[in-house]
């Protein structure tokens, strides 16, 4: 089912650039009305989110083209006339791209207002020890729900080391639950509790459910309740594919972007809501964050990352925003930093390194981003034993390797892991992997039989390092 359906004046010079703007919308996305062909338009249109008309409304046709569009979107001829000259064909495609991709937006924006609306109370869940763009996302779906007097509860579990992520929070007093997943076995099944200090807390007693930044995999709550659909789903990572089942309703995915923060922002220019201060001062900084300044080597974003930022700077607090940037590095994180030093094993122009236990997964990037510094090295990698599972990012600036698309052939589809299933992704230049310790045969059984964990690191890391050989191999 395509998501823009496209009806095209009879005898229009749109047509001729039909083909060019369907293919940057993604040829999936788009399906054109043939009136000699199909069903009743009204029937077919009905499967799309917006309809698009194109054509030339002075003749004839005109009324019939925006008659089938209703009130959905109709580009006439007229207005991309100001474009300089029918020869401009990049510049003409470019125009109509931006008017489509521009109303999908006003729905987008509306659509998510529609559903916060049909909630009193909704729980918000962010990703294990969330970073600024997590935790800025989720204050400003709060601050959005406040227009339909919906409550919003900002949850997490693990916890929040980052210096960056605390100075935020302190400086800018902003209030989130932290959330314990308990896991006990009763009659041979697994129960999970969630709680916070002020007691238990479920996330069945929310009206609606959120969740902003994470996927399923990389958020320990949303493990605890393997049965729950969610309502509003808003991020910018790959990993959303096969759990369809488990999204009953509103879901913006923008992987093109460099935080959801920016997604965020875009929902507040589109609705004409100003964010305040304290709302905007963190956006900027997840979006600042997440792109890592807008580096070219490290991050994927997208000029719409760039304009949302100056966007946000008319509203925030600088003075905030520098306090809260140039805070130090944590004793915690500085330790990671060393252990990524000292256990690093250089092969060619990858370098890989094995943290350890990690208790501040915000440090596991860093450590990466650390790494990849280092004189000669293209590609860097390390991972770290967060509870029961490996967390591991990658960094590459080589462009004969699509580092995502290699931890994903090398962990998900090399693994003889039974039931668990490891998740790997990313993009040309930043990736990661989950990998659930069960996963990992012989190693997964003894410590699932409580021994103990420290035997075993020479193996969890042999095994992983196997992994990481393959890459670039294929
Ligand atoms: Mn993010």
């Amino acid at each position: 089912m395509g998501e823009y359906c496209f009806v095209i004046g009879e005898e229009s010079e749109i047509e001729g650039y039909v083909e060019d703007i369907a293919e940057k919308l993604g040829e999936d996305h788009v399906e054109i009305y043939d009136p000699e062909k199909e069903k009743s338009f009204k029937e077919f249109s009905r499967d799309f989110n917006t309809v698009v008309g194109l054509g030339d409304i002075k003749d004839e046709y005109g009324n019939d083209l925006k008659r089938m569009a209703g009130e959905k979107l109709v580009i006439t001829e007229q207005e991309i006339s100001n474009v300089p000259s029918l020869d401009y064909e990049e510049e003409i495609v470019d125009t109509i791209y931006e008017k489509i991709s521009k109303v999908d937006e006003v729905y987008k924006a509306n659509e998510l207002m529609e559903k916060v609306d049909d909630y009193d109370t909704l729980g918000v869940v962010l990703h294990d020890s969330p970073d600024p763009d997590a935790i800025s996302s989720g204050l400003a779906l709060q601050y959005l729900a406040e227009e339909k007097d919906t409550e919003v509860n900002i949850m997490y579990s693990g916890s929040i080391n980052h210096q960056e992520n605390k100075a935020l929070i302190n400086r800018l007093d902003l209030d989130l639950r932290k959330v314990e997943v308990e896991k006990t076995e009763k009659d041979g099944s697994t129960v999970y509790n969630t709680i916070t200090e002020e007691g238990d807390i479920s996330l069945n007693e929310f009206d609606g459910v959120a969740m902003l930044d994470t996927t399923f995999t990389n958020s320990k709550i949303m493990s605890a309740y393997p049965e729950q659909e969610v309502d509003i789903v808003i991020d910018h990572h790959e990993g959303w594919e096969n759990v369809e089942e488990r999204l009953r309703g509103f879901k913006d995915i923008r992987t093109d972007r460099g935080a959801v923060a920016s997604i965020m922002a875009d929902y507040f220019k589109t609705l004409d809501i100003e964010p305040d201060e304290k709302v905007a001062t963190s956006m900027a900084h997840g979006i600042l964050t997440d792109t890592l300044d807008f580096d070219p080597n490290s991050r994927d974003f997208s000029t719409r990352d760039i304009e949302n930022l100056s966007y946000l700077y008319e509203f925030i607090d600088r003075s905030s925003l520098e306090d809260i940037r140039k805070t130090t590095i944590s004793l915690s994180t500085a330790d990671i930093l060393a252990r990524a030093i000292n256990n690093r094993e250089k092969k060619g122009t990858n370098i890989y390194s094995y943290l350890g236990e990690v208790e501040d997964t915000d440090a596991i990037p860093q450590a990466t981003d650390y790494l990849k510094k280092l004189e000669g090295v293209t590609t860097s990698i390390t991972y770290g034993l967060v509870d029961d599972r490996i967390r591991l990012s990658a960094r590459n600036s080589d462009i004969k390797l699509n580092i995502g698309k290699e931890l994903e052939r090398v962990f998900e589809n090399g693994r003889s892991y039974g039931d668990f299933s490891c998740s790997a992704g990313g993009s040309s230049r930043k990736g990661g992997a989950t990998i659930p310790l069960e996963a990992m045969g012989m190693i997964g059984e003894a410590i699932k039989d409580g021994s103990d964990l420290d035997q075993y690191e020479s193996a969890i890391q042999s095994t992983i390092e196997t992994m990481l050989n393959k890459i670039g191999s294929s």
